[in-house]
């Protein structure tokens, strides 16, 4: 997979790649990063990729003009399979729609900022909208590194153990099980039994009745859902 995210400030997305899991990945050649400063696409002297809005009101929008330049640039070299901007009035994030990323080939990411982007950008160039959440970041830069972290994983290879990320909370709608490690009592608060009976299929109940108590307990809405 190769992810081409634009920005206009690449800074903030240096650290999520360059660490732990997604490191790896692309160390392994698993995925491929390019992060584009939206700078480099000015073409004018002011190097100016915001301006007000038309009609009036406060804030700057982004500008049409660099984000073509950068995008249909990419779009000579090959075929994107999807490209992306992080909004906070986009879709909001879920596991299937990661799940459905992990399986592209190319992907564009566009990280918005001040009042966003000119309506026409939205129009003519991008095919998916993407929110995290009900609330505002300072731009889509963040956004944009956790829809990678919540894709990249999912890459067959990515993760050691193949069967980990299918485990996850909502991997299945519903939320993952408790889980211990050594020692089995600390201060006199004890591991579940049952987890050192050595009772394969009866730990594998165990685990999916907590899956479902923590879920009805927790999360309420996810068992609703179909
Ligand atoms: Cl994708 N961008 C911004 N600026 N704020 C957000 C968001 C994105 N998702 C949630 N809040």
């Amino acid at each position: 997979m190769r992810i081409d995210i634009i920005s206009v400030v690449p800074d903030i997305l240096t650290s999520p790649f360059d660490v732990s899991i997604l490191k790896r990945a692309i160390e392994k050649g698993l995925v491929e990063i390019h992060i584009h400063n939206l700078r480099d696409y000015v073409t004018d002297n002011y190097k100016q990729i915001d301006d007000y809005q038309f009609g009036g009101g406060a804030g700057m929008v982004m500008m049409i003009e660099p984000i073509d330049k950068c995008i249909s640039g990419l779009k000579t070299e090959r075929n994107y399979d999807e490209i992306i901007y992080m909004t906070p009035d986009g879709k909001t994030l879920n596991q299937k729609t990661a799940n459905t990323l992990s399986l592209k080939e190319n992907i564009i990411i566009l990280c918005g900022h001040y009042k966003g982007v000119d309506q026409r950008v939205r129009d003519h160039f991008i095919t998916r909208e993407i929110s995290i959440g009900d609330y505002v970041l300072s731009g889509g830069e963040l956004a944009a590194a956790v829809l990678c972290d919540t894709v990249i994983r999912l890459i067959p290879g990515v993760l050691g153990n193949e069967t980990s990320a299918l485990t996850d909370s909502f991997q299945d709608d519903l939320l993952a099980p408790p889980v211990y490690t050594r020692p089995a009592e600390y201060k006199g608060w004890k591991v579940p039994e049952i987890l050192t009976s050595g009772n394969f299929p009866k730990i594998e109940a165990w685990r999916e009745e907590q899956s479902y108590q923590r879920t009805k307990e927790l999360r309420p809405d996810l068992l609703d859902e179909d």
